[in-house]
């Protein structure tokens, strides 16, 4: 476990960020990024090895997470008496089966760490966010939160429910000093997000970009997250939606053979 450098103290300027699933990809680029920005980053994941070695890069601190269960996101937030931004972005998607088939075991799991694990991070931290005085709460969506697509009801519903808890969040704390904003990424090529979703069949991981010259990569989204949270105050990002110049819209993507 690596220590609170800084001591970051209520009334610090300094901005403290938690940032969960951060042991990899979108997670993992958006602590370097805030880091970067000057804010002091607390990661969570349950790989608890990758993001002590990124707390240690990045002069933060690191504490194992499951979303998906109560007493660790208990556990995780009582270290966490202050913080400024929680970057929900554990997250994931687990097969693609059709509706008549699918295991809804996979869908059970998609909505445990989809939706209840932003709920669990959302509820234990948001006293400390109020209490900041100049707190944000960034939903890491997606567009398949905005659209659905064959084989995707699983994951599609599941970001649909992140959205909705965005939504409906921002709707019963205005007039609270806390942003609540949605990050929506299109086709982002992460080493773990298709492998995960194929069981760790990487040429059907593989054929997700094939031909696409250009995906976003995690740091682009890193790069949008920085940017909502380093706008003044009184702005609030709702809804950034993000994708490749070769993603048109879901079922429009250019690829070159
Ligand atoms: C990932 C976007 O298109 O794979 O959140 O569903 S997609």
């Amino acid at each position: 476990m690596s220590a609170n450098p800084i001591g970051v103290v209520p009334d610090s300027p300094t901005r403290v960020a938690v940032v969960t699933g951060a042991s990899s990809g979108i997670g993992a680029a958006t602590a370097r990024r805030l880091a970067a920005d000057g804010f002091h980053v607390v990661l969570g994941a349950r790989r608890a090895d990758r993001i002590e070695q990124l707390a240690a890069e990045l002069s933060g601190e690191a504490y194992p997470l499951d979303v998906t269960d109560q007493a660790s996101v208990d556990a995780f937030c009582s270290a966490v008496p202050v913080a400024h931004v929680l970057v929900n972005n554990a997250g994931g998607a687990v097969g693609m089966d059709p509706v008549a088939t699918a295991d809804v075991e996979d869908w059970a799991r998609m909505y445990d760490v989809n939706v209840l694990g932003v709920v669990r991070m959302t509820q234990a931290l948001l006293p400390a966010l109020i209490a900041s005085g100049r707190g944000d709460v960034v939903f890491v969506g997606s567009t398949a939160g905005m659209i659905n697509y064959e084989g995707g009801a699983g994951y599609t519903a599941a970001k649909h429910g992140t959205h909705a808890v965005a939504e409906t969040l921002r709707l019963e704390l205005c007039g609270q000093p806390v942003r609540v904003m949605v990050v929506a990424p299109g086709m982002v090529r992460t080493e773990e997000f298709s492998l995960h979703r194929f069981g760790g069949d990487s040429e059907r991981a593989e054929a997700v970009y094939a031909g696409v010259r250009e995906p976003l990569v995690a740091e682009d989204i890193a790069d949008c997250i920085g940017w909502m949270v380093t706008r003044p105050h009184h702005v609030n990002v709702d809804l950034l939606v993000v994708r490749p110049i070769a993603q048109a819209a879901q079922h429009k993507v250019h690829r070159e053979s």
